[in-house]
């Protein structure tokens, strides 16, 4: 999965795709170079960043999904997006994949946040289970501004799994078909690093429960802090490291801003784990 922020403020990217036409050029490169899914997203999820609004969003996303829609008909589009009302009109403009980062934040009340579930909006999974559409369920708590302070676990693995289970629970009363959830540890979202690191040591333990996994890594914090890398962009080999172990642990999506040189980590390891690249829902 190729990431395509089209955000000012993304922390690796931010500003680099200013308009549609450097989007379809980015995202015609992506294709090229062996992206299955393509993830546009308008609204930037990093700790302490500004939530625009779904007006603003909508503003950012559509050109550009149009536009990359009609360049490349058969590619799978993904929408990184929280609000169903952003989720609604780029299904409506061409989009098979809903990646919402707040689609298993079920907690946050543990430690003096909100009520649970409160941050999710409310109309996501009814729109989901309508359309029928592939739907990224990722691990999270609190937003932006509080997740740093909610990445208070015992034991990181169990209750990461168990939130997911519960918010998976959730999905499948409002009618959102099994076969159609992707499950995502959320990597960064309130979780320190070691947590990351946890996660991904013992990543075939929430592979186990028959989700397809996504495994975003891409340039993150952990891996800077592992390395003593401050330049989110010169943490390739890094994030290359870590989706090679992804694969090997099971996870079936990458979700990277470098997708050529990631493309060929993935097909070797999956060539050494003797595992099937990608088994992700279709549209
Ligand atoms: N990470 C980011 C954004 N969306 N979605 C899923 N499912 N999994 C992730 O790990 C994930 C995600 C953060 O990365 P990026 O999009 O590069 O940054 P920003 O949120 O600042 O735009």
């Amino acid at each position: 999965m190729g990431v395509l922020n089209l955000t000012p403020d993304s922390f690796s990217d931010g500003g680099r795709i200013a308009g549609v036409e450097p989007a379809v050029h980015a995202a015609a490169r992506m294709l090229r170079q062996g992206a299955d899914v393509l993830d546009l997203g308008a609204q930037s999820t990093r700790p302490g960043a500004e939530e625009v609004g779904p007006e603003r969003e909508l503003e950012r996303l559509l050109p550009a999904l149009a536009a990359i829609r009609a360049a490349h008909p058969g590619a799978r589009l993904s929408v990184d997006t929280f609000h169903a009302a952003v989720a609604e009109a780029a299904l409506d403009a061409g989009a098979d994949w809903i990646n919402d980062v707040r689609g298993g934040n079920v907690t946050g009340a543990a430690v003096g946040g909100p009520a649970a579930g409160s941050l999710r909006d409310p109309a996501m999974l009814p729109l989901i289970a309508r359309c029928g559409c592939p739907y990224v369920l990722m691990h999270s708590r609190g937003d932006s501004r509080s997740m740093d302070a909610l990445a208070v676990y015992g034991d990181v693995v169990a209750e990461v799994h168990a939130e997911l289970e519960a918010a998976t629970a959730t999905a499948l009363a409002a009618g959102v078909r099994r076969e159609r959830i992707v499950w995502d540890p959320g990597l960064g979202f309130a979780k320190t690093s070691e947590q990351n690191l946890a996660l991904l040591r013992r990543l075939p333990e929430l592979a186990a429960a028959g989700y397809p996994l996504l495994v975003g890594p891409s340039r993150k914090r952990f891996i800077g802090a592992v390395l003593d890398e401050p330049r989110p962009r010169a943490r390739l080999w890094g994030t290359a490291a870590v989706c090679a172990l992804a694969v090997a642990g099971g996870a079936a999506v990458l979700r990277v801003h470098d997708v050529g040189p990631i493309a060929q980590v993935t097909r070797m390891a999956a060539a050494v784990a003797g595992v099937t690249p990608v088994s992700a829902p279709q549209p």
